[in-house]
């Protein structure tokens, strides 16, 4: 039963009404998707608490930063660096939206035919349903994706937005210009927060975040274990909480989490039987409440251990340099950080196709599902990439193109269903 907060909200300016359906539509998917599974890890309480207060408690956590002078800035993308935020003294709270809300206001604005999670940020700010938004005093875009970079325009006319040029390629001159939109970025958080990024802020920032990382590279190895101790679903969900939750608080459940999940490794159990088919899922982010797909998966006799998503392992996956002895050494850490991960938006991009045959060796994957957010042009023409470097490999691959309405999900049960039969009768071919 999630409480109520109406004062809170409504300070916010958020549309009650509209806020109230919103939140009726989360309980029964979240019971059927998360409560109801068996044999789940103690340590999920604390992130289902935390979904159960998602609009509440943190929410007025971060009001009463703002009311003491603390700034919260919004982003969209992997490639906006949190650590310079807290640098700044600000909080960061990921917008990515995984639900169809508000979606005929954000077609007042944006074509029909956009990725379903452009049209959902953008509806949820027009509709003024999500109290993330409402507490932002800046919002950061990038220029990742086409729909993402012309959206920034459009909402800059309803918040105040700033956007930084991510390069396209990661060449020498490209990382002179991303190093450049680092430090411009920089300059643009202490005008938000009036306070200055110094060594040792930029340097607390780095180890903080890292730490986040590193408890998450410890519960992403705890799944290789067959059977894994954990469901691919509630790593998923913990991997989403990242973007909105309090970073110490948060790693320290991780951990918490994860010496439980040892435990659990070491006395052979796990959330299903041993030899259940493993799969790996690559392709766009799953923002909250954004789970068909694992679910679907697996309620069909699969379990997923890993994933390679910006909700995954591009989150956490490096960690940056925290040696640095001035402002500018550690910038420059965070900006080469930042080019180490593999975004369909870059090109070439081919690491990205190296690293999905690696994951799925290293956590003895039968099979790989190439997730694409209906009209997302990057990862869908990359998919033949993808599967070109996984039919290299040996490794079957399911390409599932939906967006974030239930209207296929009789179908993709279907074919994620034939897709496991056919991993488990041991045959290798492409399922379409
Ligand atoms: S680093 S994946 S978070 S850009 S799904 S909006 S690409 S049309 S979200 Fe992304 Fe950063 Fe890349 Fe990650 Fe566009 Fe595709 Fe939609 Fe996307």
């Amino acid at each position: 039963m999630m409480h109520r907060y109406d004062e809170l909200w409504a300070g916010l300016g958020l549309d009650l009404d509209a806020h109230d359906r919103l939140l009726k539509a989360l309980p029964p998917t979240y019971y059927e998707v998360y409560l109801k599974q068996e044999n789940r890890p103690r340590g999920m309480e604390y992130f289902d608490f935390v979904i159960n207060e998602i609009h509440g408690l943190r929410i007025k956590e971060l009001q009463e930063f703002r009311q003491a002078g603390g700034k919260v800035v919004g982003t969209f993308c992997l490639y906006v660096p949190e650590e310079l935020i807290l640098a700044a003294g600000g909080v960061f709270v990921g917008l990515c939206a995984g639900i169809e809300v508000g979606t005929a206001r954000a077609e007042t604005v944006l074509p029909r035919n956009i990725c379903p999670l452009i049209k959902s940020f953008m509806g949820f700010k027009l509709s003024r349903i999500c109290p993330y938004f409402e507490s932002c005093d800046l919002l950061v875009g990038e220029t990742t994706c086409d729909g993402k970079k012309k959206a920034f325009e459009v909402l800059a006319d309803f918040a105040p937005v700033y956007v930084v040029e991510v390069p396209q390629k990661k060449g020498p001159r490209d990382r002179e210009l991303w190093l450049g939109e680092i430090r411009a970025l920089a300059a643009r958080l202490e005008e938000l927060t009036g306070k200055k990024i110094t060594p040792e802020t930029l340097r607390a920032a780095i180890v903080k975040v890292n730490a986040k990382r590193r408890a998450l590279k410890r519960l992403a190895a705890l799944r290789k274990a067959d059977p894994p101790p954990i469901s691919g679903r509630d790593a998923l969900l913990i991997y989403q909480i990242a973007f909105y939750d309090d970073v110490d608080r948060f790693t320290a459940q991780v951990n918490a989490l994860c010496d439980e999940l040892e435990e659990r490794v070491r006395r052979g159990e796990g959330v299903v039987p041993p030899g259940t088919p493993r799969l790996v899922i690559t392709g766009t982010p799953m923002a909250i409440p954004n789970w068909k797909v694992p679910y679907i998966a697996e309620t069909s006799g699969a379990v997923i251990v890993a994933e390679e998503l910006c909700t995954g392992l591009r989150y956490y996956e490096e960690l940056t340099d925290e040696r640095g002895e001035t402002t500018d050494e550690l910038l420059a850490s965070i900006a080469a950080r930042h080019l180490e991960f593999d975004c369909a938006c870059f090109t070439p991009n081919l690491k990205r196709i190296q690293k999905i045959g690696l994951l799925a060796n290293e956590y003895r994957a039968k099979g790989v599902i190439s997730y694409i957010l209906s009209f997302c042009d990057p990862y869908a023409v990359e998919h033949y990439q993808v599967e070109k470097g996984l039919r290299d490999r040996n490794f079957p691959v399911l390409k599932v193109e939906t967006d974030y309405s239930e209207h296929d999900a009789g179908q993709l049960r279907t074919r994620i269903e034939a897709f496991i039969e056919m991993l488990t009768g041991g045959a290798n071919t492409r399922t379409e």
